[in-house]
């Protein structure tokens, strides 16, 4: 009797294992990820982290930006695209989330619609066809400066890749894309986080060319401040999705993602962005502003000294500002000593 092939055994093993659990699933073999190129999603995630919290009394948007995947193409509605399964995933992570839908609009859409309502608003800025010197256009980065999200998720490559673009032209052209936003994101109330995906390869590109761009985009968020790196190329290899693709990941054109391959997509980078937000307690606790007091606690209002037995609204103060009223002393100071942390005549 002969051996099944390494690919039957693999896939009955899946199958067995079912798709979510296969995320720790050992690589294909042959497939040999680059010991960097691990994804890296931790505390440079702080300003989503706060983006979620704050979206419980604020809106709050998360930016989508890259070429044909990330608008969409392959899924056959807008809520199978990755970018709103990732949308969804997050506003998820709200403290007290309802199950209202998370919207997606895209950067146009988004940029004339004034929001009021408090939740987490998804973007999606994504050209097909893009490259990496093109995806972050200066319309793109205007239009990001106008509603100055809490994190920009880049999804790019796949086109330049195809083109034969030098892994470090590739990178260089990532990097400027971030300084680009970073440079417009100066007066906004916060830093945004940058979260770089190397995506499903495809298959007119070789698994190491691919591990080479992946390599690369790992090392730009290395290097960084607040760029984290998301290597979801490595289960669409277990799943040799640019191959015989038995889960039918890859279209018919095979280029674009199916609406698998946008779940699957979408799974790896809400995996790896919910492990970055840390547990639900932390994000209940979290003082992004470092002024002793929680972001939820601001958002919500903290009650008024001295005020009893009549109306008295709660005292709001910017969880992104550690002297809202700016006289000089934190919020968390003028609570603690009994003054008005959003009132400048009233301070220690
Ligand atoms: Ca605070
Ligand atoms: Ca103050």
């Amino acid at each position: 009797m002969s051996t099944p092939p390494a690919a039957v055994v693999l896939r009955l093993r899946l199958v067995g294992a079912g798709i979510l659990l296969a995320t720790t699933a050992a690589v294909a073999p042959g497939i040999v990820a680059p010991a960097h190129a691990r994804s890296t999603v931790d505390r440079e995630l702080d300003s989503l982290a706060s983006g979620v919290v704050r979206s419980v009394g604020e809106p709050v948007d998360v930016a989508f930006l890259g070429s044909s995947t990330t608008y969409g193409a392959g899924a056959t509605s807008a809520g199978n695209r990755f970018t709103d399964l990732v949308t969804a995933r997050l506003a998820a992570r709200r403290p007290g989330a309802d199950a209202s839908r998370a919207k997606v609009l895209t950067l146009d859409e988004a940029t004339k619609t004034p929001v009021s309502r408090a939740g987490l608003r998804g973007v999606n800025a994504g050209q097909p066809g893009a490259t990496a010197t093109t995806y972050a256009s200066d319309l793109t980065v205007y239009g990001l400066g106008l509603l100055q999200p809490a994190c920009v998720v880049h999804t790019v490559g796949s086109n330049d890749a195809v083109g034969g673009v030098p892994v470090h032209e590739y990178a260089s052209a990532v990097r400027a894309a971030v300084r680009r936003i970073n440079r417009a994101a100066r007066g906004w109330r916060d830093a945004p986080c940058h979260v770089l995906v190397h995506t499903a390869r495809r298959h007119q590109v070789s698994v190491e060319r691919w591990a080479e761009y992946g390599g690369a985009l790992a090392g730009v968020a290395e290097a960084m401040d607040r760029v984290s790196f998301v290597d979801a190329s490595l289960r669409f290899e277990v799943f040799d999705a640019a191959g015989s693709d038995p889960f039918d990941l890859m279209g018919a054109d095979r280029t674009h993602l199916t609406d698998a391959g946008h779940a699957l997509l979408a799974d790896v980078v809400a995996d790896a962005l919910g492990r970055g937000l840390g547990s639900d307690r932390r994000l209940r606790r979290l003082d992004h502003d470092r002024d002793g007091l929680r972001d939820l606690r601001e958002l919500r209002g903290l009650p008024r000294p001295h005020c009893l037995n009549r109306p008295c609204p709660p005292i709001r103060t910017d969880p992104l500002l550690r002297d809202t009223d700016g006289d000089g002393a934190s919020d968390g100071r003028e609570v603690r000593t009994g003054h008005d942390p959003a009132r400048a005549s009233s301070h220690p």
